[in-house]
């Protein structure tokens, strides 16, 4: 490398210096521009947090907490943590706050090193019930470290079978009991699982990472007052950074941050910690509030137009961002439906529904959520629309083509980050 091309790096952006990367990167958000995504566990993240994002708080290393840092200069990154950890604690009441996981998985990983051993037992939603993988399945470390029992959904309504997960809870004594997940599109009856948990000795977890945003909005009973432990993405429905974070009760606050830090994680990210904290911020708001109104109106509005137009939703409907196809009286499968939407510009994601008989990599469902959409501006009618694109893309004499167009001229109409220049809020100007 000569100086000169030190210089450059020292001075220029990305588009200078790193031209393929720059232009993936444009490639990115053109892909998002033009797709209906309806991901459930995606949204698009606020300029204001992608900023802090990509800031210079990334440079700073910041092992351990607030006031017991093994490195010096890390009174801002002290400010910048306690903020986040104080905007947590408000937004959802919770007595400790632990904001460093690097992601929802560690997260969920971080609570059972606080107060588990190797071999005790947690009884759980499974992945294919609309669990997550790091709830005790045998593919996740969760899986391999603890003894998991499964409580399911029911065969008539698709609802928590919450007799079963007394009747469990009675017969297994399990130390820790898991609530929420990541396809049940349903209300956590959390206090009912607090019930069962006091009835039997065990501590609550609730993995509210799908719904924490309604939560914030007043849309979702909170689980903070019910459980020992709640984890959390920011990225899904409260539209953060990518990343997690745990809420408990005083009790736990020191086993909870020693699992965090020392014992699964190194130091944190300072630039997500903040953008945490931005992310929190916002969704204290009035306006955050009526976007939350928005996605659950939207969601409604989904459902019933599909279930308008003959497809099964699981459950008959949503209480949250979310809803469930069961494909079972058609002829596709999860699969085949997924790539067939894709290419018409709709990006869903096919999930095995409770009970499924196909395998895990055909299933015969589909996940849909309404945050990302409803971010750029969907409304209901927009969302009558999108129902009449996927049902007509699932027919047999589909007009791909034609199908595809629409799309485009929804996303057109509902412009994706339209002030910013190239790919960043802060090249805007
Ligand atoms: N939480 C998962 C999802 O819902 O897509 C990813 O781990």
């Amino acid at each position: 490398m000569t100086a000169e091309s030190l210089d450059l790096y020292r001075s220029a952006g990305l588009a200078e210096v790193d031209p393929e990367i720059a232009s993936l990167i444009e490639r990115e958000l053109e892909r998002q521009r033009g797709t209906i995504e309806l991901i459930a566990s995606e949204s698009f993240s606020w300029p204001g947090v992608l900023e802090a994002l990509g800031s210079t708080a990334a440079n700073k290393y910041a092992s351990g907490y607030p006031g017991k840092r093994h490195y010096p200069g890390c009174e801002i990154a002290d400010e910048i943590e306690q903020l986040a950890i104080d905007r947590a604690k408000t937004l959802f009441g919770a007595e400790h706050a632990n904001v460093q996981p690097y992601a929802g998985t560690t997260a969920n990983e971080a609570v059972y090193l606080a107060c588990l051993e190797p071999g005790d037992t947690i009884l759980s939603l499974p992945f294919a019930q609309g669990g997550h993988p790091t709830h005790g399945d045998e593919s996740n470390l969760s899986g391999k470290l603890y003894n998991t029992v499964s409580y399911g959904v029911r065969r008539d309504n698709f609802l928590i079978d919450y007799d079963q997960v007394r009747t469990l809870a009675l017969e297994h004594r399990p130390r820790l009991i898991i609530c929420g997940g990541s396809a049940y599109p349903r209300i956590v009856e959390v206090e009912r699982f607090r019930e069962i948990a006091d009835e039997v000795g065990a501590l609550l977890m609730c993995d509210m990472a799908h719904f924490a945003g309604l939560v914030a909005a007043g849309l979702h009973p909170n689980p903070v007052p019910h459980c020992d432990f709640v984890t959390s993405t920011t990225h899904k429905t409260l539209a953060g950074p990518r990343g997690g974070f745990v809420l408990c009760r005083a009790e736990h606050a020191r086993a909870l941050d020693e699992a965090v830090f020392p014992v699964l994680q190194g130091g944190p990210l300072l630039d997500t910690i903040a953008a945490k904290a931005t992310c929190f911020e916002i969704a204290g708001s009035e306006a955050f509030a009526g976007y939350q109104r928005r996605v659950r109106a939207n969601a409604d509005r989904l459902a019933a137009e599909l279930a308008g137009r003959d497809l099964d939703i699981l459950s008959g409907g949503t209480d949250s961002h979310m809803l469930l196809v069961d494909l079972r009286s058609t002829e596709w499968t999860g699969a085949d439906a997924e790539k067939r939407l894709h290419e018409v510009g709709v990006a869903v994601n096919e999930i095995a529904i409770p009970h499924d008989e196909r395998p895990a990599d055909e299933t015969s469902g589909l996940r849909l959520g309404s945050p990302a959409v409803t971010m750029r501006g969907f409304d209901q009618e927009d969302m009558a629309e999108v129902a009449a694109i996927i049902v007509g893309a699932l027919r047999a004499d589909a007009d791909l083509n034609s199908l595809h167009a629409r799309s485009a001229a929804l996303c057109a109409r509902r412009p994706l980050y339209p002030g910013f220049r190239g790919y960043c809020s802060f090249l805007a100007g």
